[in-house]
């Protein structure tokens, strides 16, 4: 514990001998103040100047929040007040190329453009009802008037389609927080988004990257584009709206510090894991962690409705997975599938149709007819194991198909068997950010996933150069 805490804390000495006397007596005010004697950085390791923090600022020497896949949402300055407007909305968005999901968000991006802020701003939000139905604005976690926390009949009436509201208040907090909706069911259609608050005076050991990421999940049935807020089922799993391989990686340059900001609303609690590394917890949806309290992990289970922030110093360069670690959220379009799996005399309990296998049944949910769905029981239909016919590796595949054996010796011993969810899209989600990725790695890549890249300098600029070259819309230039 010792030694990692001393490897958490590498850095601050840097920034102590870098800032000098005036700003190490200052960090003493801090809320989480460093250790009166803080370890002194490893020999063999220079010290990272403060000048290192890469991409734009958004406070002296404070990395701006990097959203991957989400823009930032725009502000105006009006009698010292940052003005945000927030149309709400029905979004086309797409969470693989070719998977078109019509859900809800904010100013055309789901999840909604990312809030970032700055304790002390006093904020204003006029927010649009665009959608068919009343909607409330929450501001989760954050220390509001009463009248503007969004909870409709209780502090506000709803705002009518067609309307809208106005809610202005002070940040008086630091952290990661989101808004979302507060009506019924329409989380579920992704109404949710980053609000982040950066202190004023920043948290130590500064990290040198930032980064912001929305869990979500959806149940959307195979050839329907509308998700299911009902369903307790879920079969596409994103963050920040987009599914593996479709995430763009999170890309930082071998010794940097990096934070990744996790904010979670969906109906699963998501154990986050990253490979390569070991991290500490320094923030949770209540703000800032103190510096004596972290302990070293490599997964976070980030709850329904919680934050977490995660920092760890990206010392192992190569590629590696951000992700769900839940088995079933590390895949897409997890349904039932269609043919003679899901018809009768296969070998799993079977739902017999797509809607069964999404949980949407008729009857009694607890009746029998209801069991055999997908993920609901082993118990009836279990009898009906058999071996599977229309695998395209499998032996009986290929024998019922009036062929040879396929190539898989022991294809057909265990039902089921192959699963084959293997699928490389390589081309289709090309794009700089996966510049020099191996061959096939989007195979591996799915659902709740990204990929860390931790990057040898040359590596990196040479990305940040092909994104240069790139007009924001992706179409190079
Ligand atoms: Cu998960």
């Amino acid at each position: 514990m010792q030694s990692s805490r001393r490897h958490f804390l590498r850095g601050v000495a840097t920034v102590v001998g870098t800032a000098g006397a005036a700003r190490a007596s200052a960090q003493h005010e801090h809320p989480t103040p460093a250790p009166p004697q803080p370890p002194r950085a490893p020999a063999g390791r220079p010290p990272t100047p403060i000048e290192a923090i890469g991409g734009p600022q958004i406070l002296p020497g404070v990395a701006e929040v990097i959203t991957p896949d989400v823009p930032k949402m725009p502000w105006r300055l009006e009698n010292g007040v940052k003005v945000f407007d927030i149309a709400v909305e029905h979004v086309r968005t797409e969470f693989i190329p070719g998977r078109v999901v019509d859900a809800w968000g904010f100013n055309g991006s789901v999840p909604g453009p990312a809030i970032e802020v700055v304790e002390g701003d006093r904020v204003r939000f006029v927010v649009e009802n665009r959608l068919p139905e009343p909607f409330s604005m929450h501001w989760h976690g954050l220390e509001v008037p009463n009248d503007m926390d969004g909870m409709p009949g209780i502090s506000q009436d709803a705002i009518p389609p067609g309307g809208s509201f106005t809610y202005e208040f002070t940040l008086r907090q630091n952290g990661t927080f989101f808004y979302h909706s507060h009506m019924a069911m329409q989380e579920m259609m992704g109404l949710i988004g980053l609000f982040i608050i950066h202190p004023q005076r920043p948290h130590t050991p500064r990290v040198d990257r930032d980064f912001g990421i929305v869990l979500q999940e959806w149940a959307i049935l195979p050839n329907n584009t509308v998700p299911n807020s009902l369903a307790m089922e879920f079969n596409w799993l994103t963050m920040n709206g987009k599914a593996g391989p479709a995430t763009t990686p999170i890309l930082v340059k071998r010794g940097e510090r990096v934070r990744i900001r996790i904010v979670n609303l969906g109906m699963d609690h998501h154990p986050m894991h990253l490979h390569g590394h070991q991290f500490y917890v320094t923030g949770s949806e209540g703000g800032r962690i103190r510096t004596t309290a972290v302990e070293p992990a490599n997964t976070v289970l980030v709850g329904v409705a919680q934050a977490r922030d995660i920092e760890f110093v990206a010392d192992n360069p190569g590629d590696w997975h951000f992700h769900c670690h839940l088995p079933h959220h590390m895949m897409n379009q997890m349904a039932s599938m269609v043919g003679p799996l899901m018809m009768s005399h296969a070998n799993m309990p079977r739902p017999g149709t797509a809607e069964a296998g999404m949980g949407i049944h008729e009857g009694a949910a607890l009746g029998s007819a209801a069991s055999p769905a997908f993920g609901r029981t082993i118990g009836l239909g279990a009898e009906t194991d058999r071996l599977v016919a229309n695998m395209p590796m499998s032996a009986v595949a290929g024998a019922a198909q009036g062929g040879p054996p396929s190539g898989m010796p022991n294809a057909g011993m265990f039902p089921g068997y192959p699963q084959d969810m293997f699928m490389v899209m390589d081309d289709l989600v090309t794009k700089p950010e996966t510049y020099g990725l191996r061959r096939g790695w989007s195979g591996g890549t799915m659902g709740m996933m990204t990929i860390v890249r931790v990057l040898d300098p040359e590596l990196f600029d040479k990305i940040q150069a092909l994104k240069a070259a790139q007009g924001a819309d992706g179409v190079p230039r």
